[in-house]
């Protein structure tokens, strides 16, 4: 699931202009994205609606690349099987919407997908240390999950690296993502404190021109900050 730079872009669908979906996946395809990300919110563990099993499908129609899916539902749980069945490659959750984080984490990879556990601003690291070894992916939000186009939180330079240290410390090869305010600004800084998967929605389908700006922030990830 790497590029060989150790550096995957995963453009939100979120942002992009879903009148023309198939063609907007087209253009960050061209611009090199690793991954295709999904932002699905049930309007209760966060204050917005958005797609589900069928917007997956779709995807999937649409592209081999891996798909990676950001659950921001309450009960996750609930969407396990569909969402396999859809075609997600990613099947990422927040630790505070479920009771039994760990015996999810081990049902997604027996749905064959790689596990992944989203912290907000306000979640401690802690909630993911006794769950490293079940991670195929951390997700640290660097903003407060719900909308898109929001600014990056610079506290989360510190979160990124202690997280970056928590890995190592358990020899983990998890993807370390972030996701949210990812823009050619803000991209050297997060690389530079120890992320390798970035999410960024406005900054690609805002841009005018999706496959110049994901080799862009791929380019600025290689700028030492
Ligand atoms: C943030 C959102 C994220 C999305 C988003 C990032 O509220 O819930 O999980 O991935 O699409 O968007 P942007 O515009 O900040 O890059
Ligand atoms: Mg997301």
């Amino acid at each position: 699931m790497t590029n060989g730079s150790g550096i995957r872009i995963a453009p939100s669908v979120l942002s992009a202009d879903l009148s023309r979906l198939a063609e907007q996946v087209q253009q960050v395809l061209a611009g090199g994205a690793d991954w295709v990300h999904v932002d699905v919110m049930d309007g209760r563990f966060v204050p917005n609606l958005t797609f589900g099993a069928n917007m997956i499908a779709a995807l999937r129609g649409l592209t081999d690349k891996p798909i990676d899916v950001h659950l921001m539902v309450v009960e996750p749980e609930r969407y396990l099987e569909s969402f396999a069945a859809a075609g997600a490659s990613v099947f990422t959750f927040h630790p505070e919407a479920t009771v039994h984080v760990q015996r999810l984490l081990a049902a997604v990879r027996r749905q064959g997908m790689l596990a992944g556990l989203a912290l907000n601003p306000g979640s401690p690291l802690q909630l993911a240390d006794e769950v490293v070894a079940d991670l195929d992916l951390l997700l640290i939000m660097t903003v407060n999950p719900g909308f898109g186009g929001q600014t990056y939180l610079p506290a989360s330079n510190d979160k990124i690296r202690r997280a970056r240290e928590l890995l190592a410390a358990h020899g983990s090869r998890a993807f370390l993502e972030v996701d949210g305010g990812i823009t050619s600004h803000t991209i050297a800084t997060a690389h530079a404190a120890g992320a390798d998967t970035f999410v960024a929605g406005n900054a690609i389908f805002t841009s005018g021109d999706p496959a110049r700006e994901v080799r862009d922030l791929r380019r600025r990830c290689l700028v030492t900050v």
